[in-house]
């Protein structure tokens, strides 16, 4: 009878996905065919020269030879013109160039290998390798190596297990001052015989792989700043940007230095360069690089200011920049051995981040917001297709694996590591860690291995590593009185996914508190470590039969399926002391409302109770207990006949209960808030949270005022978070006058591309939306197809509406969007793609009308990593 019961998450949901042709996909590379590379870099010398349409890559490489076997470089699209071994141009029947290889068989043990090769960034638009960003008169050259970009660039063993040292000199035209790479500057100047032209030389003095390679040649700005090492080591920290951003990069160098400080003071780690720098690029596919010393960065996500970025989007700048600034021990110093071990970085690294942020807010709301983003992007990912482990066994195309799971569910494993360990055994694990593989290309075992050094049983974690699918937690109770026992019995299951082993019992930690019912406080505490299909566990001298919380602080990335009554989660969200553990309630009686079609009385009672004194005490807290979740997340715990409609009815419907019978406070609540003076407090943050959540609850509640309170809002705004959330309230409740106020916003930042991404997304994602509203965005001319933020702010806001996206017109929309990436940005075009992984769980006629638009795209498209993930997306 319910959406969520076991049957129907258990029961493999892509047995009724028809088996479908495999697509010609080139061929799969697995993680048991790992070999050494036959040879080792020891110095690689660079000369990187930028021409009007072209760029000459010379490149001399010292190697030497570790195992036998040929000796191997990745190149692609790139063009050979001169090859010489130890001084002599090596004759065309000694080597053989194929399948983006060039294979040299005879090779000597020691080598010096010179390449001229040459290349095209100014039409590079894959944004992979070396590319020419922006248009016009401003342009700029700047590389993206990870994963296997450096092979667009020259020949090379391009595998993250080489690790060189690497000199650069990088030479263009003087419109071009500013000229960057990879550790120390030690020379520049004009080129001889060429007045408008100069050079720059670079060194690095630590062992790198190539995907952690990067150059820029641009004209830009910098602020400056310094940091003095926990060692010693004075550091000069460089952001680079457009002079008119320049301003902008205040927020971004203060969370670098804060940074810096917290992995000294947490981890141990300092840096190790004397510099420090960070560019900011408008083109580019992700959020940012660790590249060495020099990190590239979208400017989404460095750039932020009051009055251009919002309090969440500032937020995240932070959180990127220490992402960025920790991979320089977890993923730079120690690296991948193979891109199996991606999560190995990945996973760590967003673990330390997530910390750090902890640190900078309530760490309440910032284990909500990770949870938050987990259940509603891990979860579905996990449910679906284009589930795999945190650690995967194969792969076709490598960009396809930057996903959720090697990123969330990987930090939420070192998490669940951390939390068994204790902070004081974890910093012993993590320094032997850094200790044992410092300049070492490793592994998660490894990586276990470390950790392992205080607790063997660490190492039974692997199994997480190994195996996809959500696991479902679930259990009961029974109280004994005669003997003040309570037993608590808790089971696990996980899906089988087709093509992986069955599954196997995990090692599940679950955070366990008992509350009297009576004083509700708490009587017990313990972290209760599942490790069999079922187990039971037992508390003495329980006096009455307490209320039990589990999954405290999310202890473990599950589904909980405890038989609770809706009382106790009221109970609960009383008296949990801890933030989190409240919201997980909320959210626990949300989802039965809405997915098991529960009463939601018991629900509205407890906010009624809750709200009026958090909304004063901890307003941010506040603001999260009001979420409902988003109709994507909600489809991601359907796994059959999911009725876009429907879902949407129920989620308004819902909406609209709470803002009605909380109706009372939201004008007492709004008049609490009124506008202040910016600033960058949590307090303030909490209170701009809280306003915007409860002007849209008083515009549901229909408060005739409501309507002027955006308005005004709107006028009087001090920053981006006040005058976006009045702009997106009035524009989804149709307010009159919200296209003036959409006129008005796009005059005044017209200038400011990413303020102006929030003018398509605010529009693109409106509860209104139509597909003819989409198209026009798409055919303005400010809609720029190079720009992989703008197809972002339409495209994938449009996705926020699923009764618009799963329709024929919508998915043709959709579908056409990725055809013209597949070939300019496959990186991008796959991406789009996997939003669509669930289209087999749509009822009726929608699921037919999807898998044809599917399969109609699959004879339009050709890069492999469009067809690696429709072959999963269509169950092949
Ligand atoms: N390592 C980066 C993420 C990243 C991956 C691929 C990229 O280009 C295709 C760019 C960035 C990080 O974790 O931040
Ligand atoms: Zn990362």
């Amino acid at each position: 009878s319910t959406a969520e019961n076991n049957t129907q998450i258990i029961n493999p949901e892509m047995a009724d996905v028809p088996l479908h042709e495999p697509s010609e996909i080139n061929s799969k590379i697995n993680l048991k065919d790992y070999k050494k590379p036959s040879f080792d870099v020891e110095t690689v010398d660079l000369d990187i020269k930028l021409f009007a349409g072209y760029a000459l890559v010379d490149s001399k490489l010292v190697m030497q030879r570790q195992a036998a076997g040929d000796l191997v470089l990745n190149g692609e699209d790139v063009e050979l013109m001169a090859i010489t071994l130890d001084g002599e141009t090596l004759a065309t029947e000694r080597y053989k160039q194929a399948d983006g290889k060039l294979i040299i068989s005879d090779a000597p043990d020691t080598l010096t290998l010179e390449l001229q090769v040459r290349i095209h960034p100014q039409t590079n638009t894959a944004l992979e390798g070396l590319y020419m960003a922006g248009s016009g008169s401003d342009t700029m050259f700047v590389t993206q190596c990870e994963p296997e970009g450096f092979r667009k660039i020259t020949f090379y063993p391009d595998r993250p297990d080489v690790l060189a040292i690497f000199t650069t000199r990088l030479e263009a035209d003087k419109r071009y001052p500013t000229l960057l790479s990879n550790g120390n500057l030690v020379e520049e100047g004009d080129v001889t015989d060429a007045p408008d032209r100069h050079y720059a030389i670079w060194h690095d003095p630590t062992n790198k792989p190539s995907y952690l390679f990067a150059c820029v040649a641009a004209d830009l700005d910098v602020l400056t700043d310094y940091h003095t090492t926990s060692e010693g080591r004075e550091v000069t920290l460089e952001v680079f940007a457009k002079s008119t951003d320049i301003d902008k990069c205040h927020v971004g160098m203060q969370a670098l230095k804060d940074s810096m400080v917290w992995d000294e003071v947490n981890y141990g780690r300092a840096y190790d360069l004397d510099r420090y720098m960070i560019v900011a690029v408008s083109q580019f596919n992700m959020g940012a690089m660790e590249n060495k010393g020099l990190n590239i960065f979208n400017t989404a996500c460095v750039l932020s200011s009051p009055e251009t970025t919002t309090d969440a989007r500032s937020f995240n700048v932070k959180a990127v920049i220490a992402h960025e600034y920790f991979h320089n021990w977890t993923g730079n110093r120690i690296t991948c051995r193979d891109w199996f071990q991606l999560c190995l970085k990945e996973g760590l690294t967003v673990f330390r981040d997530q910390s750090f942020s902890a640190d900078q807010q309530s760490s309440a709301v910032q284990r909500i917001d990770d949870v938050a983003t987990l259940r509603a992007h891990q979860f579905a990912e996990d449910a679906g297709p284009l589930a795999h482990p945190v650690r995967p066994e194969s792969f076709v195309e490598i960009n396809n694996f930057y996903t959720t799971t090697i990123y969330e569910k990987g930090a939420e494993i070192v998490r669940m590591l951390a939390n068994t360990l204790g902070p004081d055994n974890f910093r012993r694990g993590t320094d032997e860690y850094f200790r044992r593989y410092d300049g070492q290309a490793v592994t998660v075992e490894d990586f276990l291995s470390a950790l392992s050094i205080t607790d063997s049983k660490i190492e039974e974690f692997i199994a997480w590593y190994r195996q996809p699918g959500t696991p479902i937690l679930s259990g009961h109770q029974h109280y004994d009185s005669a003997t003040q026992t309570l037993t608590i019995t808790l089971s696990q299951q996980t899906r089988h996914v087709a093509g992986f082993d069955a599954p196997i019992p995990l090692p599940i930690p679950v955070a366990t508190a008992l509350f009297d019912k009576a004083t509700g406080t708490i009587i017990a505490e313990r972290m209760l470590m599942l490790d069999q299909a079922q187990q039971t566990f037992s508390f003495d001298n329980v006096s009455s039969e307490p209320v039990v919380s589990l999954l405290r602080d999310f202890s473990a990335p599950v589904q909980l399926n405890y038989d609770y009554q809706d009382e106790d989660l009221a109970f609960l969200l009383t008296h949990e002391t801890n933030g989190f553990n409240r919201w997980q309630v909320t959210q626990m009686l949300v989802n039965r409302i809405l997915l098991q079609s529960n009463d939601s009385k018991v629900y509205l009672q407890a906010l009624a109770k809750t709200l009026p004194t958090l909304a004063v005490t901890d307003p941010m807290l506040a603001a999260r207990l009001l979420d409902i979740p988003s109709a994507q997340e909600l489809a991601s715990a359907i796994h059959q006949n999911y009725d876009p409609v429907l879902i949407k009815q129920q989620r308004d419907r819902l909406y609209s209960q709470v803002a009605e019978s909380l109706k009372d406070q939201w004008t007492i609540l709004y008049n609490q808030l009124p506008l202040e003076v910016y600033s960058d407090s949590p307090e303030a943050l909490g209170k701009r949270a809280l306003r915007n959540v409860v002007l849209d609850m008083a515009l549901t509640a229909g408060i005739s005022e409501a309507g002027k309170w955006a308005q005004q809002q709107y006028d009087n705004a001090s920053c981006m978070t006040e005058r976006f959330g009045a702009l997106k309230a009035m524009v989804n409740y149709q307010v009159t006058g919200s296209d003036d106020y959409l006129a008005d916003f796009y005059q005044r930042f017209q200038d400011d591309e990413l303020v102006i991404d929030l003018w398509f997304s605010v529009q693109a994602s409106a509860e209104h939306v139509t597909t003819d509203d989409i198209q026009t965005l798409l055919e303005r001319d400010d809609f720029d197809w190079n720009t992989p933020n703008r197809i972002r702010s339409v495209i994938s806001a449009f996705t926020a509406q699923p009764t618009v996206l799963w329709t024929p017109e919508g998915l043709d929309i959709y579908t056409s969007v990725i055809k013209k990436m597949d070939e300019a940005n496959p990186v991008l075009a796959s991406r789009l793609l996997q939003v669509l992984a669930r289209w087999y769980t749509l009822v009726e006629p929608r699921r037919h009308m999807a898998q044809d638009h599917l399969n109609a795209l699959q004879q339009q498209v050709s890069s492999k990593h469009v067809l690696e993930s429709l072959a999963s997306v269509l169950g092949a």
